[in-house]
């Protein structure tokens, strides 16, 4: 009732809408009426009431709630179900506790902030409060465990694409889950999977944005290497708004990946690159070596050409990469 409210004020503009039009409209009380004016207002939505003019709906508040994604989400299905959590551990946690129990494909689950955000291999990410979009969405793809690390490349692509449509920003993507800008830590992504042999239960595609990070935010360790949307941004942009556009992207490249294979989502992924042509230095569990990353195979396993000659495909999870030549404070 109140996202319908909420749509009404919206239509009317800068127009006062009466409590009496709205209970009309929506067949119910005008007390009905007052009681979800007054909640709204208790979660930051600034609505002015004219006296025996009605309710304008001055400001909205800067945080995820579903329904103001829903105002601005274009998809078909992807994000079309969301939880929405004030704070928790992790949303990728959380999307993986709700998949278990058979939430629906596509289902978005969006947090303000996380206590235990996660990156690979048991590292922590930082969330702070309405500072960035931490996020994760489930799916249940048709195709075979061993495609489903490609899920990462498509989601770089969809964010990459999605954050460089706001002016002033241009990111790039290092393989295989990080966007940079500048060099430094944008965006991370962390692809989870529930799998049998086989067959896919669901992916977890966990993304986490720093949109408006800055400084004190971050704590020592992590405060060089991060930047946000915002530090590059020539204008304000909103979460919102910035979130609906990741997730139509992301369907738009899923349901051609489904249909067609990965191979659009591949070339695609090639063009924001800032990892192919460069001189790499690849950590793998075994042996430290360098080369220069020349392109991605066709399972989006990194192709290295060593300084001796070979060829070598870097498989994610196992080894970590670096540009050959460090730069002092800049992401490595
Ligand atoms: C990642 O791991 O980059 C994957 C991060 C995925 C986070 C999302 S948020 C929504 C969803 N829910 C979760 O719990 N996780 C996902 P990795 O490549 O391992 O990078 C982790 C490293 O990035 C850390 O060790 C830090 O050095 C650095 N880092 C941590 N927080 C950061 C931040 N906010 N911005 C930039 N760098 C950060």
């Amino acid at each position: 009732m109140r996202k319908r409210i909420l749509e009404l004020l919206r239509e009317n503009g800068q127009e006062p809408l009466s409590g009496e039009d709205i209970s009309k409209k929506l067949n119910i009380t005008r007390t009905a009426v007052w009681k979800h004016i007054q909640a709204l207002k208790s979660e930051g939505y600034e609505i002015e009431s004219l006296q025996k003019r009605g309710y304008i709906l001055r400001r909205i508040p800067d945080r995820l709630f579903p329904q103001e994604i829903a105002s601005c989400l274009k998809t078909k299905w992807l994000g079309r179900n969301i939880c929405y959590q004030e704070k928790v551990d992790s949303t990728n946690n959380f999307a993986k506790k709700l998949a278990n129990d058979g939430c629906k494909d596509g289902l978005l689950v969006v947090a303000e902030e996380q206590g235990a955000g996660k990156g690979r291999l048991s590292r922590g990410w930082i969330s702070p409060y309405a500072k960035g979009i931490w996020f994760s969405v489930v799916l249940k793809p048709p195709f075979l465990p061993q495609e489903a690390s490609k899920c990462t490349l498509l989601a770089a692509v969809a964010v990459v694409k999605a954050v460089n449509n706001i002016k002033g920003v241009k990111a790039a993507i290092k393989w295989p889950n990080d966007i940079l800008l500048n060099g430094r830590k944008m965006v991370g992504i962390l692809t989870e999977m529930n799998a049998e042999f086989g067959h896919i239960n669901y992916v977890v595609i966990g993304i986490g944005i720093n949109t408006h990070a800055s400084g004190s935010d971050y704590p020592p360790e992590v405060r060089d290497l991060a930047v946000s949307v915002a530090d590059a941004a020539r204008s304000p942009f909103r979460r919102v708004e910035l979130l609906a556009a990741v997730l139509k992207n992301m369907e738009e490249l899923y349901e051609l990946a489904v249909e067609q294979g990965f191979a659009f989502v591949f070339d695609e992924w090639r063009k924001y690159s800032c990892t192919l042509g460069e001189k790499v230095k690849v950590i793998a569990p075994e042996r430290t070596y360098l080369g220069t990353a020349v392109d991605i195979d066709s399972d989006g396993l990194l192709l290295v050409k060593t300084n001796d000659g070979h060829l070598e495909r870097v498989v994610a999870g196992d080894v970590s990469i670096r540009p050959a030549k460090t730069v002092k404070g800049v992401y490595q």
